[in-house]
């Protein structure tokens, strides 16, 4: 299963290709686009959402509500294109030089400076429109399909705000509670816990008072996996890892956590690995806790999957750092766009898309099939056998 997007923050649009999903899965448009829609929510968020209600149009690969195999190009419009037309022009005019916008004064944090060396131009413009997070809609909508398959076989991902800045949230959560919330209509901070939720959006309020942003961390989980996805005979196929890449692939993302592993490094061993028991009615093999997440040797082990994203502050900030104008050499404040305060409910929400498309590609592996039926027999075969282990 491989994907790719293409597509500049502020050109006409974004695009995602995505290969080697079997025939014969469901597709509902609908939910693509509520994935896109909930992306988009959360206090802390920019101008930009007011202008984009974004929406997937599914070109190729999907008929009859169902894939048919082939690869399936998705289409997202940026609707504030019409306000870039003259300055992103693919074609250069003969007034295009005076419409640019650019950014000579490069943002600390952002791939603005490092970006514009390495692929010589004088102007980061060109790098911001592709570095900017706007990216992740065409990931998203990729991420709502591997969705989709996965949940042919009862497995859905789903994520939770656990802190903003120093406001924490401080209890366990199950699995309900995130079903609850991710079928919430209004989205403050995606925290399950409303006291908390208060502290976190005190913090965000604080950023905006003071022209600052703020960071945070958003956990996901996949719930109902099987046993066996994954491998611990190679260093490539250790789920963990790839979980890991997939997540700290995400803009803003500086860390990565699996399970319990902050926890994990300060503690004795006896404290930390997840004791196991068996009972032969019901639950057969069974653990005492849940502290590594979910993957053991880079294999899941049947329980819920807890993966988080540790996200710094967005580096554009309305009372900007100390910076260099690129052209002159002087010192100038860095540039300022137009920006977000706050973004970890939907950075959470992106963390969904990079673990359900890392876990598709991690059953297909497994299972294999180039139709949804053939995926599914060897998915009930396997999981017989594991019954009877
Ligand atoms: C984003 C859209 C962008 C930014 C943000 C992500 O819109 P604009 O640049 O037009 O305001 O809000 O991108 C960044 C944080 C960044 O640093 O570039 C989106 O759709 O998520």
């Amino acid at each position: 299963l491989r994907f790719e997007t293409a597509g500049e923050s502020h050109g006409e649009c974004l695009v995602a290709t995505l290969t080697g999903l079997p025939a014969g899965v469901p597709i509902s448009v609908a939910q693509v686009n509520h994935e896109l829609w909930r992306r988009q929510q959360g206090f802390g968020r920019g101008g930009r959402m007011k202008i984009e209600t974004d929406t997937a149009e599914l070109v190729t690969g999907v008929r009859h509500s169902q894939t048919i195999g082939s690869p399936i190009a998705i289409i997202i419009r940026n609707r504030d294109w019409q306000n870039w037309t003259e300055v992103l022009p693919v074609e250069s005019a003969e007034n295009s030089e005076e419409k640019k916008k650019p950014l000579t004064r490069p943002r600390p944090g952002h791939a603005d400076l490092a970006g514009a060396i390495k692929y010589s131009f004088t102007d980061a413009r060109y790098i911001l429109e592709r570095a900017s997070a706007r990216e992740t809609t065409a990931r998203v909508a990729v991420g709502a399909l591997a969705k989709q398959y996965l949940a042919q076989f009862g497995v859905q991902v789903l994520s939770h705000v656990i802190q903003v800045g120093t406001a924490q949230l401080e209890r366990l959560v199950d699995w309900d509670e995130l079903v609850t919330l991710s079928q919430k209509e209004e989205v403050l901070l995606g925290c399950v816990d409303p006291e908390a939720e208060t502290r976190m959006k005190a913090v965000v309020d604080e950023a905006y008072r003071t022209g600052d942003t703020v960071g945070g961390v958003f956990e996901v989980r996949a719930h109902n996996l099987p046993i066996g996805l994954g491998s611990h005979i190679t260093w490539d196929t250790r789920l963990d890892g790839r979980l890991a890449q997939a997540i700290l692939s995400i803009q803003a993302v500086k860390g990565v956590e699996i399970g319990e592993a902050e926890e994990a490094a300060t503690v004795f061993g006896s404290k930390v690995q997840d004791t196991i028991h068996y009972d032969k009615a019901e639950r057969r093999f069974h653990r005492g806790a849940n502290k590594a997440g979910g993957l053991e040797g880079g294999i899941t082990n049947g329980q819920d999957l807890v993966v988080r994203g540790l996200l710094k502050p967005i580096s554009t900030l309305r009372r900007p750092l100390e910076s260099v104008d690129m052209t002159t050499k002087d010192p100038a404040a860095a540039a300022y766009e137009r920006s977000d305060v706050c973004v970890v409910p939907a950075a959470g929400v992106i963390g969904e898309a990079m673990v359900a498309i890392v876990l598709a590609q991690a059953f297909l592996e497994k299972f294999g099939g180039d139709s949804l039926k053939e995926s599914r027999r060897n998915y009930d075969g396997y999981i017989q056998q594991v019954r009877e282990f």
